[in-house]
């Protein structure tokens, strides 16, 4: 069985937002279409305390897009973004969500980054949306949301390490940084991911 996941489709992250992906908007009918086609649609929210470690804000004298260390890991220090219970934090309005059967949040601890529905950035903790799956019978997962070269990257890495297949709609997202993207799907190729236009479910 196939799943759709819809990866972080909330308003921070399009136009307008505090961490607005390039186009980010432009998705979302897309999004919409896609679940028609799916015997299962779940959503991922980024859900940040205000206190997160991943936001700049939290780093006396570090600017916004710099690099600090976390728990071991490289860490991006990002504008505040999809902070708990914020605006920007809630999915875009025109997103359909009464398909979508389960919502799986993270980026809750302070203390590191979560890009993947799957896991935190040092799979120190798993958010269950494998087991959620497998309790469903899903074997595949498609992949459509923002932002590419992160939370979806991230997430469809995980769901091959959890022996699923995983599956990029390359038009049904949006990257931050374009190059890191070109980079993020040479990776996810390598590691047996496939990456695909929606014009082939549709
Ligand atoms: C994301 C950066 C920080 C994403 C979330 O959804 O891709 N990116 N938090
Ligand atoms: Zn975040």
């Amino acid at each position: 069985m196939k799943a759709l996941l819809l990866i972080d489709i909330q308003n921070d992250f399009i136009p307008g937002g505090a961490l607005a992906v390039p186009e980010g908007d432009q998705i979302i009918p897309l999004a919409n279409k896609l679940q028609e086609r799916f015997d299962l649609v779940v959503a991922t929210q980024d859900w940040h305390p205000a206190n997160h470690k991943s936001f700049a804000s939290n780093h006396i004298g570090k600017q916004v897009f710099e690099t600090t260390v976390l728990q071991g890991l490289e860490q991006v220090l990002w504008p505040d973004h999809c902070v708990q219970g914020t605006a920007g934090a809630e999915f875009c309005t025109t997103l359909d969500m009464n398909k979508v059967e389960a919502i799986f949040r993270k980026g809750m601890n302070p203390e590191i980054d979560s890009y993947s529905g799957f896991y935190d950035n040092g799979r120190l903790k798993t958010t269950a949306l494998a087991d959620f799956l497998r309790s469903k019978g899903v074997t595949e997962v498609y992949l459509a949301g923002l932002a590419a070269d992160y939370c979806v990257y991230f997430s469809a890495k995980d769901a091959l390490h959890e022996g699923l297949r995983a599956t990029i709609i390359e038009d049904a997202t949006r990257p931050i940084d374009s190059t890191g993207f070109e980079q993020a799907k040479a990776d996810l190729l390598s590691c047996g991911g496939s990456i695909i236009y929606s014009s082939s479910l549709l």
